[in-house]
């Protein structure tokens, strides 16, 4: 796969204690908009509301042709017919998720370093996350930034397409595609926004301007 033929933002969701219909409202905001990769990261959830979830998702994102990632769940991804998986670093591996998945769904790895994104990348991995790049909410979960340096060279290093995450706003997004950054994968900035649609199109908007003038240099 080519760096940049997957959509520019990675839109993850975080229900944040809400429920399932706020989750899909702030989705269907950002679908509205023009999101076409979405990611089911609910941790908290177990196998039956997580399924229920998903497969309200795929219905969604299949109204609007977006691409439906299911975080580490591949029995939820292929019950819920989600086009991939994303895998953590204590998930299974890229090669043997392929095993059970097939070739023709995406599989997405989080990394925070760069040996991580090259092994990930040499198991079979699509695309990667990379971060967190910028502070976000929890340091004990992500770890301290790993900054732009290390997002560059991780970009100079693979293939495979690299989303920056990690504090990710419509105010820093350009400065992570400068820095060859194929996209950007977030949670808050769209699903913490008072208007989801307004804050996604708003970060569309600074992605595609972007891209153009850096295609366009
Ligand atoms: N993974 P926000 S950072 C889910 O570095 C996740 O792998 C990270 O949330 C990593 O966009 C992160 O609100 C949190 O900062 C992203």
């Amino acid at each position: 796969m080519i760096r940049g033929t997957l959509p520019s933002l990675y839109l993850i969701t975080d229900m944040m204690g809400l429920g399932d219909e706020h989750l899909l409202r702030q989705v269907k905001g950002a679908l509205d908009a023009g999101v076409r990769l979405v990611q089911l990261r609910e941790k908290l959830l177990e196998g039956r509301a997580l399924l229920h979830i998903a497969r309200s998702l795929r219905g969604l994102t299949s109204e609007y042709g977006a691409s439906l990632i299911v975080n580490d769940r591949l029995d939820i991804a292929l019950l819920s017919n989600a086009d991939g998986v994303h895998l953590g670093q204590s998930g299974f591996p890229p090669g043997d998720a392929r095993k059970i998945i097939g070739s023709d769904k995406l599989i997405g790895v989080s990394t925070h370093g760069l040996d991580e994104a090259m092994a990930a990348e040499q198991e079979g991995a699509d695309f990667i996350t990379f971060g967190p790049v910028y502070e976000t909410r929890s340091k004990a979960a992500y770890g301290a930034p790993v900054g732009i340096d290390a997002l560059k060279a991780v970009c100079a290093a693979t293939r495979i397409p690299v989303y920056a995450i990690g504090g990710i706003k419509n105010d820093n997004a350009a400065e992570v595609l400068q820095n060859n950054a194929s996209g950007v994968a977030l949670i808050s900035a769209i699903m913490a926004a008072p208007d989801a649609k307004e804050a996604a199109g708003r970060l569309l908007y600074t992605l595609k301007t972007e891209k153009i003038r850096h295609d366009t240099a």
